[in-house]
């Protein structure tokens, strides 16, 4: 017997009482909106949707048409359905509250709409990723310091990978849940719960091209890797990177693995390329929820208090035992100083 993502939430409600009418209608809406946009992302080239949109969002990056097309997505399905207060996106320089017609409610949406930009037009995996927080102050209207939370206040994460299958993956902080597109019910079916990613990995994934950048505790990991038998590690590594985190973060969840994108001294003032609010502590919590660790390489990812909207931080997620090797050369690194 097939299990819809509806059904899923309304069972997991009933028995565990931990997803809230109003927060079940928001996820439902999600997928919706995330179906829409699978439906956008078959499409390809007969859809129009391929190709720069000729505008740069917040981050100085190129917007793609797919970029604008999936914020808009979002923004529609959410607005008018009473649950949300507010959403923030990539794609969009301050929040968006659900305008005065509608009603409002207490949960916050942030988005990165299409994750891994630079695969639409070339045919490869990409995704839409996002986290639920809740308005702590329901009385207020509502602002962006009401979205600077830690990810340990999430209600809600997940993401859709739109790859040769549409999967969408939620955590409400009760394990890891997958639901795959049955295009020809149009529903969201359970593929598989409770989620575990093995401890330990032979497979790595990082941008090797900017390597001679890194610091040095993520120079040395990489560098053992790389040495596979020969080396400290004693076993051969694998290499994969998509350049979609959606579809790197799948592979994690799927087979194990990790994954980073540190800070490096292309522009050292800058914590990373990622976005806390919006990638990394969604993706944190699904790591976390399946058993594996996320870090900064100083912090605990989901512990870290934002300050802005947009900022970025160094991600280190995956299998534990390798995340906790990174971790241990930052700190050695650190004590060495
Ligand atoms: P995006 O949200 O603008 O698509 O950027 C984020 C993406 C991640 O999905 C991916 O891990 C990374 O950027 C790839 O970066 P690079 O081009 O350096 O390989
Ligand atoms: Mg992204």
């Amino acid at each position: 017997m097939s299990v819809s993502l509806t059904r899923y939430l309304v069972e997991q409600q009933r028995s565990k009482g931990h997803i809230p009418s109003e927060l079940r209608l928001l996820l439902e809406v999600v997928a919706r909106a995330c179906k829409g946009i699978s439906h956008a992302v078959n499409k390809g080239a007969l859809g129009g949707i391929l190709g720069s949109a000729g505008s740069a969002n917040i981050q100085g990056e190129v917007q793609k048409k797919l970029d604008i097309i999936a914020n808009d997505v979002l923004i529609e399905a959410n607005e008018w359905g009473g649950h949300l207060a507010a959403m923030a996106s990539e794609e969009m320089d301050s929040i968006h509250a659900v305008p005065n017609r509608y009603p409002q409610g207490e949960y916050l949406l942030l988005f990165d709409p299409l994750d891994g930009s630079s695969n639409i037009d070339v045919n490869v995996s990409i995704g839409t990723i996002f986290s639920v927080l809740k308005k702590a102050d329901a009385s207020t209207s509502v602002n962006e310091a009401d979205f600077l939370q830690a990810g340990t206040q999430q209600v809600a994460a997940g993401y859709c990978v739109y790859g040769p299958q549409t999967t969408l993956v939620l955590t409400v902080g009760d394990g890891v849940a997958m639901f795959t597109l049955d295009r020809e019910q149009g529903s969201f079916v359970l593929t598989q719960e409770d989620v575990q990613i093995p401890a330990d990995t032979q497979e790595f994934a990082i941008n090797m091209s900017n390597m001679r950048h890194w610091a040095a505790p993520v120079q040395r990991y990489v560098d053992e890797c790389l040495q596979g038998k020969d080396g400290p590690r004693g076993k051969d590594f694998n290499m994969r990177w998509v350049a979609s985190m959606v579809a790197d973060v799948h592979r994690i969840l799927t087979r194990g693995g990790i994954f980073l994108y540190p800070w490096d001294k292309r522009e050292p003032g800058k914590a990373g390329k990622l976005r806390l609010m919006y990638e990394a502590n969604p993706m944190s919590w699904l790591i976390e929820q399946a058993g594996g660790a996320s870090s900064s390489g100083a912090d605990r990812i989901m512990d870290i208090a934002p300050a802005q909207l947009h900022q970025r931080v160094s991600v280190i997620l995956g299998s534990r035992n390798e995340v906790e090797r990174v971790v241990r050369y930052h700190q050695e690194a650190a004590a060495a100083a």
